[in-house]
């Protein structure tokens, strides 16, 4: 049960009503509202109280990410929103490699029309003996290409030890999709002042990716746009199978906003265009691609990564969809 609190209302009364009824209760302070989630609904469903200004019987298990009690959140980036009519993308290669990959990147993907850049410092490896990303010096690579070159950064923190430090170098905070059920990490992410990007799991139902998001929330922060990359499936043709449903579907029950990744689900450069177009035929938010100017020297991901030519031929026949649902690149 959602209680939204009328403006300027204390916590105390109703909470005390709360405590009464033995009922579990969180107190989330989160899009300007005061909330209270309080379980199960049998306990405290007649509980009245005059700093209540209304109470929703949220019927699906995330209550706090449903859209039963709101539309649409917009989350800033940097000055950036995603989620509003505007389609944005962030660009850039899987991993941070030096500074002059990541300007020379930067540079290439800001005049295709990209919004932010993406790069990874800590880098969640298949195999412990490749490439592991730069750490903290990529971090640091990072922001001096992104001040340099006035895009926001969104890069994965993978460790809760590192939230601190990455908080303080990126503008979007990415939780990959190998620590989507990484509960005590999810929680971390909540407690920071940074919007977050939460890839699905590819072992996740579309209710557990949003189960998980929850967790982000329930901590006070509701700055989150999920994010699809593929699942596992006994299909072998593909690296992941992209599932344009579940995101469709996703949209229907979230008033969060929803990316995209193309390029993780296809693991082969030649069809991370269609399926980003069909993203955003689809209803995508925001797009994350990876893009490389040299991708077959990538030190990570290099069968996926874009070049910048094949990047800037996908920019317009994005815009040109955007445009034929009413949206805009
Ligand atoms: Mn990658």
């Amino acid at each position: 049960m959602l209680f939204i609190l009328k403006e300027g209302s204390q916590y105390s009364s109703l909470i005390e009503k709360i405590r009464d009824s033995s009922a579990s209760y969180r107190v989330v302070d989160i899009y300007g509202l005061k909330l209270v989630v309080a379980w199960p609904d049998s306990l405290v469903e007649k509980i009245e109280d005059q700093s209540i200004k209304v109470k929703i019987k949220v019927k699906r298990p995330y209550q706090l990410a449903s859209n039963e009690w709101r539309d649409k959140t917009i989350v800033n980036v940097g000055g950036i929103e995603v989620g509003g009519r505007g389609i944005v993308v962030a660009a850039g290669p899987c991993a941070v490699e030096d500074e002059e990959q990541m300007m020379e990147i930067a540079k290439a993907v800001k005049g295709a029309g990209a919004h932010m850049l993406r790069g990874g410092a800590f880098k969640p490896r298949t195999n412990p003996y490749s490439f592991q990303g730069l750490g903290e010096e990529g971090l640091k690579i990072l922001k001096r290409v992104s001040d340099s070159v006035g895009l926001p950064i969104v890069t994965e923190l993978m460790d809760v030890r590192n939230a601190g430090l990455i908080a303080r170098y990126a503008d979007m905070i990415q939780i990959g999709a190998r620590n989507a059920q990484n509960y005590t990490l999810l929680r971390e992410a909540g407690k920071l002042n940074k919007p977050i990007l939460f890839k699905r799991g590819f072992g996740m139902t579309v209710e557990e990716w949003i189960l998980s998001a929850e967790y982000i929330l329930l901590e006070g922060n509701g700055n989150i746009v999920l994010c699809e990359r593929g699942i596992r499936t006994f299909e072998k043709s593909t690296r992941f199978t992209l599932d344009i449903a579940g995101f469709a579907v996703a949209k229907t029950l979230t008033h969060l906003p929803i990316a995209l990744d193309p390029s993780h689900p296809a693991g082969r450069r030649d069809i991370v265009e269609p399926l980003a177009l069909a993203g955003i035929a689809a209803g995508a938010d925001m797009l994350i691609i990876e893009v490389h100017t040299n991708p077959e020297k990538a030190l990570s991901d290099s069968e996926q990564q874009l070049n910048i030519e094949q990047f800037e031929n996908l920019m317009k026949k994005a815009k040109a969809i955007a445009k034929a649902i009413g949206r805009y690149i």
